[in-house]
C-alpha cells in the first residue's frame, strides 16, 4: 500500500466527479452540479495533480487546454475518407434518389420497404477522432476528405467531447461529427471582434472552422465550441454485434458519452421522411445553431455495405438541402466605411431585396481580397446570400448581365473621410487610415470609449459624438472631461438641463474600474475578456506601459499578436499623452477595490443563473445585473432550463411564458432585493 494511496483515491473520485458533472452540463445540457461546487473540486484535484505530477492522466479534466500554442498542423491521412454528401434540393430529386439506390441495389427483386434515418444537417466544420483502448488520442480535420489536419489538442478544449468513453472493451474507435458554433457564441464573437476592430466571421460555420485552426487551444478554448457526433467505425473488434444500423449507432453515441443531435427520426418511408423536412423547413430557425438541411441515410449497415461510395459520396445517403435564402439584386453603389481602427470596410449598396424574410440593400464587402475574388462592379448583377439572422453575403456576381461599360472597383488610396493617405500592411488584407487624428478613427474611439462595456457613459450616442467631432470640440476621449455645459449648449437639440446631465454622467464615469478603462482605450485585440485578464495581472496602468512583451504574453489567455499590440500601443508618443491626461484626470487607471466578495456568503444567490425581463419598477436592467453578479450569481439574456430565477418587472414578454412552461421561479424586484439582502 504506497503512503499515496489516499491521494490517489480522491484524484480518482475527483475526476469521476468532475466528468459526471462536465457530461450532464455540455452534452445532456442537464446540469447536476452548482458552479462554484465544481471550481472547488476542480483546483483541489489541480492541487492534487499539481503535488503528484506522476498521477496525471490524459484524460483527467485538468488536462483539456494545452498552454502550448502550436506552431503549425501536421497533415493526417484518413483512414476512411470523410466524404462529403451528395445533394438533393427538393423531395422529388430525393425521390430520384431513391429510385437510383434501388436500381442499383436489386434490379431482380425490388426490395420492400425500408427504413430511413433523418437527422439535421449541422452547419458546422466535420472533426474526426480516434480513441484508442477508450482514450482520446487523435482528432483531425475533414480537410479535402482524404487528408486532414491533427488538431487534437484544439480538439481537448471541447468540452461535450469526451476525453475517454463510457465503453469498455474497444481497442480502437473513430467517431465523427460536426463541430459547431452556438448562435449565441458566435454573435458575441462578432460584437467582440467588430470591438476590437477585426474582421467578422460570415457565419457560424466559418467561424468554427477558423477556430479549429487556431494555433492557441486557449483561444479555442474561449471561444465554446460544441460537438455533435453522427457516425462511427469500430476497428480492432468484430463490430457486427454492436451496431448494425445508423439508429442503433446513434444510440451506442450516446452511451459512450457524445453528444448526439436528439432531432433524428427513425423513417419508414420517403413520406414521412418529407413530413420531417417540411417540419424543420420553419422549425430550424428557432434552433439555437444553423443547419443547412436534413441528412437522408438508409438505417441498415448491411445496405450501406451493399451500396458503397461513389468517388466522392455514399449512395446511402442525401443532403436534403432547403432553398437557400439567396437572390439577385444590383449593386448600385460601392461605398467605402472607416471604422474605430481606421480599417476601410467597402460595401455594396443594392436594390433592396427580400431576403429570409427581411429587406437587404447592403453587404459588406470586407476587404479589397474579396472584392479582387468577386471581381464586383458597381452596375452588376449579383447573387445576395443571408442565411438565418446571418450577415447578408454576396456570393457572386451574374456576369452575363454585366454592363459594357463597368471598371473593376478599386480601393481607394487615400482616406475617404480624412484624405491621409491609406495602407495596407503587407499580408494583411485589411486597407487602414493610419491618421490618428482622423476623425473617422476619433468618432469611433470615443464611441467605443462612452460604450456600455467601457465607461458607460450615459446620452452619449453616436450622433451627439459625431457633433463633438465635427464641431471640434472633442479631439481625444480625454477631451470629453473638459465639456462644461455651457460649451455643449451650443450643439443642435442641446438644452442646459440635458447638458448639465451629460456633463455629471461623463464626470461619474470617472468611477468605472481599471479594467473598463483599459477596454475602452480601444488597443487592437482587447476586448473586455482580455483587458479583465491583463489588468488582473497588471494591476495599475504604470506596470502594464512598463512590462515586457513576453510578460504580457504570460498572462493566460494572452497570445502573442495581442501582446505585441499592447506592448506597441504603449510605447506610441500620442498614447503616453492621452495616458497622463487621463491620470491628471484621476480615471481609475489602478486596481483600487479589493477584489469584490463574489458573493460566496450568500448562498440564495451564489452559483444561481438569473434572467431579468421587463421593465424594474426602481432597478435598471445593468443594475439588478451588476447587484447578482456582486453577489455571485450570473446572469443570461435567455430562459432555459438551466435558469434558476426569472427577475420580472412589467410588460415581461416571451421570457415569462417561457419560465411558466419550464416551471422557473420568478422574483419580483423586491423579492429580489430580499433574496439580496438589499
Ligand atoms: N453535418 C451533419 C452530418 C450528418 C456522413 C456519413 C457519411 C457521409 C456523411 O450534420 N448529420 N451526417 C453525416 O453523415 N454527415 C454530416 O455532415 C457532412 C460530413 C462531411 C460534410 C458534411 O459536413
Amino acid at each position: 500500500m504506497t503512503q499515496i494511496q489516499p491521494e490517489m483515491k480522491r484524484i480518482e473520485e475527483l475526476r469521476q466527479l468532475l466528468k459526471q458533472a462536465s457530461y450532464a452540463y455540455y452534452v445532456l445540457d442537464a446540469p447536476t452540479m452548482e458552479d462554484t461546487v465544481y471550481d472547488r473540486l476542480y483546483r483541489e484535484l489541480q492541487e492534487l495533480e499539481i503535488k503528484y505530477p506522476e498521477l496525471v492522466t490524459a484524460d483527467s479534466p485538468t488536462q483539456r487546454v494545452g498552454e502550448r500554442p502550436a506552431t503549425h498542423f501536421t497533415s493526417v491521412r484518413h483512414n476512411i475518407p470523410l466524404y462529403s454528401l451528395e445533394n438533393a434540393f427538393n423531395v422529388e430529386e430525393l425521390q430520384n434518389w431513391e429510385q437510383r439506390w434501388r436500381r442499383q441495389l436489386t434490379p431482380s427483386n425490388p426490395l420492400g420497404d425500408v427504413e430511413y434515418v433523418a437527422e439535421l444537417k449541422i452547419d458546422g466544420a466535420a472533426l474526426a477522432l480516434t480513441y484508442e483502448n477508450g482514450v482520446l488520442v487523435r482528432g483531425v480535420t475533414r480537410g479535402d476528405g482524404v487528408m486532414g489536419e491533427d488538431i487534437t489538442q484544439n480538439v481537448r478544449t471541447i468540452r461535450s467531447i469526451p476525453l475517454s468513453l463510457n465503453f469498455d472493451g474497444i481497442e480502437k474507435i473513430e467517431v465523427r461529427g460536426e463541430t459547431f458554433l452556438p448562435l449565441e457564441v458566435f454573435k458575441q464573437i462578432n460584437q467582440e471582434r467588430q470591438k476590437a476592430g477585426e474582421q467578422v466571421f460570415a457565419n457560424p460555420r466559418n467561424a468554427a472552422a477558423g477556430t479549429l485552426r487556431q494555433l492557441d487551444p486557449r483561444i479555442v478554448a474561449r471561444r465554446r465550441l460544441d460537438f455533435f457526433a453522427y457516425t462511427l467505425h469500430i476497428s480492432g473488434m468484430d463490430d457486427a454485434g454492436i451496431a448494425n444500423t445508423q439508429w442503433e449507432a446513434l444510440e451506442l453515441l450516446q452511451k459512450m458519452g457524445f453528444r448526439v443531435n436528439l432531432q433524428h427520426k427513425l423513417c419508414h418511408s420517403l413520406a414521412e421522411v418529407g413530413e420531417y423536412y417540411q417540419y424543420w423547413d420553419t422549425e430550424r430557425l428557432n434552433l439555437p445553431y444553423m443547419t443547412d438541411g436534413v441528412v437522408v441515410k438508409l438505417n441498415s449497415f448491411k445496405l450501406q455495405e451493399q451500396l458503397g461510395f461513389t468517388q466522392k459520396f455514399p449512395r446511402w445517403a442525401v443532403a436534403l438541402k432547403y432553398a437557400a435564402e439567396e437572390a439577385p439584386t444590383r449593386v448600385e453603389k460601392i461605398t467605402v466605411n472607416v471604422g474605430r481602427t481606421g480599417a476601410l470596410t467597402p460595401l455594396a449598396e443594392m436594390l433592396p431585396v427580400q431576403l429570409a424574410g427581411t429587406t437587404v440593400s447592403r453587404a459588406t464587402l470586407h476587404n479589397s481580397d474579396r472584392i479582387a475574388q468577386l471581381d464586383i462592379r458597381i452596375g452588376d448583377t449579383v447573387i445576395v446570400r443571408k442565411a438565418g439572422e446571418i450577415i447578408p453575403e454576396v456570393v457572386r456576381v451574374i456576369t452575363e448581365l454585366r454592363p459594357s461599360d463597368t471598371q473593376p472597383f478599386v480601393m481607394p488610396t487615400h482616406c475617404p473621410v480624412c484624405g491621409q493617405p491609406v495602407v495596407r500592411e503587407s499580408g494583411e488584407a485589411v486597407t487602414r487610415c493610419v491618421n490618428a487624428s482622423c476623425a473617422a478613427i476619433l468618432k469611433g474611439e470615443i464611441e467605443h470609449w462612452v460604450s456600455r462595456d467601457a465607461l458607460d457613459i450615459k446620452g452619449m450616442g453616436e450622433k451627439l459624438v459625431h457633433q463633438l467631432v465635427d464641431k471640434e470640440l472633442v479631439h481625444s476621449v480625454a477631451d470629453l472631461y473638459d465639456l462644461t455645459t455651457e460649451r455643449l449648449c451650443v450643439l443642435e437639440r442641446m438644452g442646459q438641463k440635458l447638458a448639465e446631465k451629460l456633463v455629471s454622467a461623463i464626470a461619474l464615469s470617472k468611477n468605472k474600474p481599471w479594467s473598463r478603462v483599459l477596454y475602452g482605450l480601444g488597443i487592437r485585440h482587447v476586448g473586455s475578456v482580455n483587458a479583465q485578464l491583463l489588468t488582473e495581472k497588471f494591476t495599475t496602468v504604470e506596470l502594464l506601459a512598463a512590462a515586457k512583451q513576453s510578460d504580457i504574453e504570460g498572462v493566460y489567455g494572452i497570445g502573442a499578436e495581442i501582446a505585441q499590440s499592447v506592448y506597441d500601443w504603449f510605447r506610441t508618443p500620442a498614447n503616453q499623452t492621452l495616458i497622463s491626461r487621463l491620470q491628471v484626470l484621476e480615471l481609475q487607471l489602478a486596481t483600487t477595490e479589493a477584489p469584490k466578495a463574489v458573493g460566496v456568503n450568500n448562498p440564495n444567490i451564489a452559483g444561481k443563473i438569473f434572467v431579468v425581463t421587463g421593465t424594474l419598477p426602481t432597478l435598471k436592467r445593468d443594475e439588478a445585473k451588476e447587484l447578482i453578479q456582486q453577489a455571485g450569481g450570473k446572469v443570461t439574456d435567455s430562459v432555459s432550463k438551466k435558469t434558476d430565477f426569472l427577475v420580472v418587472g412589467a410588460d415581461a414578454g416571451s421570457k415569462l411564458e417561457k419560465a411558466q412552461t419550464l416551471g422557473i421561479a420568478q422574483l419580483s424586484e423586491a423579492q429580489l432585493l430580499e433574496l439580496l439582502g438589499e
